[in-house]
């Protein structure tokens, strides 16, 4: 009996073994069929430029087995940096197939904007520094030194320009300017505030009279995702509509801030700021180099400010109205990024741990659901509103890694792995069923594949 069994473990552990070894090497194809001369593009056909957080997961996991395209990922992000600091969360392909895209956001409009480069006008989560760290643990001492010296002016001036242009009032909290800032376009909390206080006339026109089915087929996204497992199309008329009065105001952030109440301090931002705010410190501190008071009073302000967005009531976090500072009460996966940011007590962590721990809330067969399962938003394949993602997944892993959760994070890791090997490289999934959607073969679930698989 103990020998069936023995030999029956090996078996199991050995098709385990086989199976790992074989998501390995397909992560590893999708990230070769996605590499451009530069850098990496999330998918072909629906994202074909570089993305900000993009290329730091998908450095993430290229470090594993090619150092040197890993390094070159995050170098070729710098190639985007405006003049002010601004690190844009998209670099664009250039070519006639794309002059489209680049029209759309015209950096040129403003002063800042890279000469050689067309990017977007907005920034993405900070997640260059955990990217830059990743990398750096893999290096030896002397190589680590020669790569933060390589990184560090491009990250100080991007941190810099975060307190300084996005923390007008010096509070600590960073905001934003369009959900596609936060990586997390159509989370709840953003679209209450966009339904409440943004949508123009001629948009609830258009949903109002149901024009809105007809404009679908003119978009290009749902031509390569089907239409219900994307944001609406009034929603996403919603979201060109605000990224148009950004450029009207040539993405000056005095004059957007004069002109608009759709300003938001994001829970998921913040968090990652402040766990970006941390490895930068570290990197500071192995090259010899000091930090700027001004911005060393900014980090420590965050990490004390962030408590403000915890609601006693409902015992969550919310991201907060930059005008009006009142919380956003629509839970969605942000509430959990405290544990990422590593700034919160083990008492609060234990708190969020509960929530993860809930059916109804985020712990359903597949978490982590990016909005919790009772909530009138969620839908299992829709986009930011429901599905699990693997990006999001290996923030709480890390997070509950180091708070000391480790029974919580094995079992995120092992969802997410089953995830990924029953359907493939999918941008995201139902928690439910675990069914795939979104596009297939997207980077970032390969790289952070190889980074659990690692
Ligand atoms: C807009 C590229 C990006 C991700 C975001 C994801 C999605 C873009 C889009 O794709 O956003 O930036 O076209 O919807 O929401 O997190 O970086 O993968």
């Amino acid at each position: 009996m103990l020998a069936s069994i023995s030999s029956f473990t090996i078996k199991l552990m050995y098709t385990k073994a086989m199976n790992n070894q074989t998501l390995l090497e397909e992560a590893k194809a999708v990230l070769e069929k996605n590499e451009r001369k530069t850098h990496t593009i999330p998918a072909d056909r629906l994202y074909p430029h570089q993305w900000l957080w993009d290329s730091c997961f998908i450095a993430i996991g290229l470090r594993h087995f090619d150092m040197e395209r890993a390094q070159k990922e995050l170098k070729s992000l710098t190639r985007g940096q405006w003049a002010n600091g601004m690190l844009p969360h998209q670099i664009f392909t250039e070519g006639e197939a794309h002059w489209r895209d680049r029209n759309i956001w015209r950096s040129w409009l403003n002063p800042y904007a890279p000469d050689h480069f067309s990017t977007s006008g907005i920034t993405q989560p900070p997640m260059l520094a955990e990217a830059v760290v990743r990398i750096g643990k893999k290096l030896s001492k002397p190589e680590m030194r020669t790569w933060y010296q390589t990184m560090f002016p491009a990250l100080l001036a991007y941190h810099e320009w975060l307190y300084r242009e996005r923390d007008p009032h010096r509070e600590g909290l960073v905001l934003q300017v369009h959900p596609w800032e936060t990586g997390l376009d159509n989370t709840p909390p953003w679209m209450q505030e966009m339904h409440d206080h943004q949508l123009s006339f001629w948009i609830r026109m258009i949903s109002k009279l149901g024009l809105d089915k007809p404009l679908t087929l003119l978009r290009r996204d749902t031509h390569y995702v089907m239409p219900g497992q994307r944001l609406n199309t009034s929603d996403a008329l919603g979201l060109y509509s605000v990224q148009h009065r950004l450029r009207r105001k040539a993405y000056d952030i005095d004059k957007i801030l004069t002109h608009s109440f759709f300003a938001i301090e994001d829970l998921t931002f913040n968090c990652i700021l402040i766990r970006a705010n941390h490895h930068l410190r570290s990197i500071a501190k192995i090259i010899d180099r000091e930090l700027p008071k001004e911005l060393l009073e900014s980090m420590r302000k965050g990490e004390e400010t962030l408590e403000q967005l915890w609601d006693a009531y409902s015992e969550q976090y919310y991201p907060r109205n930059f005008v009006t500072h009142k919380l956003i009460k629509e839970p969605s996966i942000g509430t959990l990024m405290p544990l990422y940011a590593g700034s919160i007590t083990k008492e609060r962590a234990a708190q969020l741990v509960k929530l993860l721990h809930s059916r109804k809330l985020y712990g359903p067969k597949y978490p982590v659901p990016s909005v919790p399962i009772n909530s009138p938003w969620f839908k299992d394949h829709g986009y930011w509103q429901g599905p699990t993602w693997i990006n999001t997944n290996w923030l709480i892993i890390d997070g509950l890694e180091r708070y000391g959760f480790k029974e919580e994070a094995t079992a995120v890791r092992q969802a997410s792995l089953e995830l990924v090997s029953q359907s493939g490289f999918y941008e995201y999934f139902s928690p439910l069923d675990g069914s795939p959607a979104g596009t297939d073969n997207f980077s970032w679930t390969a790289a952070l594949m190889i980074d659990l698989l690692s």
